[in-house]
């Protein structure tokens, strides 16, 4: 029998470039929110993929980009903060580019100062004509010496295998860490704080949504009158300004029911349990400065 292999791999990019997508689609499980919006993780994320001979924990991370608060800061801290704990990198970056930008010049700096196995993932190429790609290709391996180079779209499945048998030859032996039916290390939690956080990215514009933060106050398991179990969640979205307020409750409560609703039924079929979900919004000003508010989005 061949020898058991495990690891730790990081994901790295910008901010929007697909990477929890590609967790998720990697995992098989939803496990890291995504939205078509900048910043949406915020914090490394693990996901575990337990295949017949090996084992693989994947750490997704918040995107680099630009920072402006104290929580930006923190954001990029964890990501590169990563590089130093784990096997091998996977470098995603976007088949639109057109050349390597700051935010990517800045990702292969710390990628070769590593000098970690590393593998380029070009994503979202259902976007690009392929020549495009080719360039993109050529640009990039004059840069490092990558283990592989795969052009893939982390929203079609037939990638995850490709990606997973390319990890796991540059594996090395090694234990299975976690037990084989487990595939995040958050918790239901956290799991439910990121789906309502994610639903709110999904349906509120400009800045609003980048300034919210989501706490789950109470989860509890109760028996419907029918004797079904149901999961009793009550959480508190912040936001930043009383207007943020506002806009995030909506004409007659629309905004925040139609956030509550869409956030209950992912978390119905995740959880695989009826889900009650009350929320509330408050304001918290200026908490993306604040140090005992941001120290929960640290590397640990
Ligand atoms: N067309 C296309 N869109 C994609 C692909 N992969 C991801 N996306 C979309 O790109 C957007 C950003 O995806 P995320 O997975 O949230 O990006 P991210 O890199 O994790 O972003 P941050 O957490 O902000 O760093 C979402 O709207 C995804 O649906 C792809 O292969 N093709
Ligand atoms: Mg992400």
């Amino acid at each position: 029998m061949a020898e058991f292999k495990s690891g730790f791999v990081a994901i790295l990019g910008r901010t929007n470039v697909g990477k929890s997508t590609l967790l998720n689609l990697l995992v098989g499980e939803k496990v890291a929110a995504t939205a078509n919006k900048v910043q949406t993780t915020r914090t490394a994320i693990r996901g575990i993929v337990s295949r017949e001979n090996s084992q693989i924990i994947f750490i997704d991370t918040p995107g680099i980009h630009k920072p402006k608060t104290k929580l930006n800061e923190t954001m990029i801290e964890t990501s590169f903060g990563v590089i130093s704990e784990i096997d091998i990198i996977l470098f995603v970056i976007d088949a639109t580019s057109d050349e390597i930008g700051k935010g990517d010049r800045k990702i292969l700096e710390k990628i070769k100062e590593s000098n970690k196995k590393t593998i380029l993932i070009i994503n979202k190429i259902d976007l690009v004509k392929k020549e495009k790609l080719l360039h993109l290709i050529e640009l990039y391996q004059k840069e490092y010496k990558f283990e592989a180079v795969i052009p893939i779209s982390s929203i079609k499945a037939k990638y995850r295998d490709i990606i997973l048998d390319e990890i796991e030859k540059n594996l090395k032996p090694g234990p299975a860490y976690y037990s084989k039916e487990e595939f995040t290390d958050q918790t239901m939690r956290q799991l439910a704080e990121e789906t309502i956080r994610e639903k709110a990215l999904k349906f509120l514009q400009d800045e609003v949504p980048h300034g919210i933060y989501v706490e789950v106050e109470k989860m509890k398991f109760k028996k419907t009158q029918k004797g079904e179990d149901i999961y009793d969640i009550e959480a508190i979205i912040y936001c930043l300004r009383e207007s943020h307020k506002g806009i995030i409750i909506g004409k007659n409560g629309s905004m925040l029911k139609r956030i509550g609703q869409a956030a209950r039924i992912d978390m119905e079929n995740n959880f695989g349990v009826k889900v009650n979900l009350k929320t509330w919004v408050k304001v918290k000003e200026d908490w993306q400065d604040d140090t005992a508010i941001v120290k929960k989005f640290k590397l640990q």
